[in-house]
């Protein structure tokens, strides 16, 4: 740790798997050997539609941030669920949102992109809400690759939720699909989800396995901290400011062999959002800090220290470097 440059990269420090890195499980328990077959699987929905939810139920892991603003989601994130049938690879994609606007359109680009490179699909369907033109799109980049996809109808817990609807709407849309491969779920309480599993087994070949057994997601500690920070920020703020949020980490390295000390930058988009962010006597960014510690603390098995600041970049919703960097 001496011999590192003022100008290395924030995000690369010694963080390595040494330092108990992004993936690993805490603890396995005797298990199974997983199973000889492997799939990549995207996920892919509406915004809100629970894709984030199901990856976390799934995987029995915090990998995925989740809330009730939709367009949460804005990377392609592993996630791996390993049984004695085999390794799924699963990337959650940001909900796909019909916008012309900059951050909208790549997200969207995100997710067609991961459609196209799977093995299978999971189509994850909101049946508590009606299927309006943004349903009828993502239908439509599935629909040539049905014969690769297991539909799920999420929500089933809900009194809302209307499978009369769901059912028509696929009828129309994806005629002749196969029955054994709609599942219907409740990603929240966790019902539906192991036939969502078996049904994408189905589908997946035998493979060599793309990622060792013990590793659950593939995130890198930076991102998964700056998702840590932007997860708690969101839940606690409303109106525009969700979308307006982005993290910045400005400096992490470890201190010891226990601590990681984490610089990090909330960023927003104009003046006036910076003090609804810090709050009442700094209470509001105070919450987020100590929240996100929380989380890093039954994530990590090291301690961090995190210095939070908040800042403006003004409109980085608009700026491709910007998004260069948050959208890997
Ligand atoms: N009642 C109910 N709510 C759910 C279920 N699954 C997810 N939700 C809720 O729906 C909201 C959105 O869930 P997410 O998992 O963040 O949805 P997402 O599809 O990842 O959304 P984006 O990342 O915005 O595309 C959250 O408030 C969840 O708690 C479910 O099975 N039942
Ligand atoms: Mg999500």
């Amino acid at each position: 740790m001496s011999d590192t440059t003022q100008d290395t990269p924030a995000t690369q420090p010694e963080t390595g798997p040494k330092a108990g890195p992004k993936a690993v499980a805490p603890e396995l328990p005797d298990q199974p050997p997983v199973g000889p077959k492997t799939a990549l699987v995207s996920i892919v929905g509406r915004p809100s539609a629970g894709k984030s939810t199901f990856l976390n139920t799934a995987s029995g892991e915090q990998i995925s941030i989740v809330s009730a603003v939709p367009q949460t989601t804005r990377n392609a994130i592993r996630g791996i669920v390993n049984t004695s049938l085999g390794q799924l690879v699963f990337v959650d994609t940001p909900g796909l949102h019909i916008s012309d606007k900059k951050l909208n359109l790549r997200l969207t680009k995100t997710a067609e992109d991961q459609i196209k490179d799977s093995d299978a699909i999971l189509y994850i369907i909101d049946t508590t809400r009606d299927h309006g033109d943004e349903e009828k799109l993502i239908a439509s980049l599935v629909a040539p690759y049905a014969d690769k996809t297991v539909i799920a109808l999420n929500k089933r817990d809900s009194a809302q939720s209307s499978l009369k609807k769901a059912q028509a709407f696929l009828a129309e849309t994806f005629p002749g699909f196969d029955e054994k491969r709609i599942v219907e779920m409740s990603a929240r309480d966790d019902q539906g989800v192991n036939d969502v599993l078996k049904a994408l087994y189905e589908l997946a070949p035998e493979a060599p396995h793309l990622y060792p057994e013990e590793f659950y997601t593939d995130q890198e500690v930076d991102f998964r901290i700056s998702e840590i920070i932007r997860g708690e920020a969101m839940n606690r703020l409303d109106e525009e400011l969700p979308h307006a949020l982005y993290v910045r980490i400005e400096d992490m390295k470890m201190a010891s062999e226990k601590k990681l000390k984490v610089r990090a930058s909330l960023c927003v988009e104009r003046d006036s959002q910076k003090g609804i962010v810090i709050g009442k006597g700094a209470a509001m960014i105070k919450q987020i800090r100590v929240a996100s510690l929380k989380k890093c603390a039954e994530i990590f098995p090291y301690k961090v220290e995190l210095d939070l600041q908040v800042k403006v970049d003004k409109n980085w919703r608009q700026k491709d470097m910007v998004l260069n960097k948050i959208l890997r």
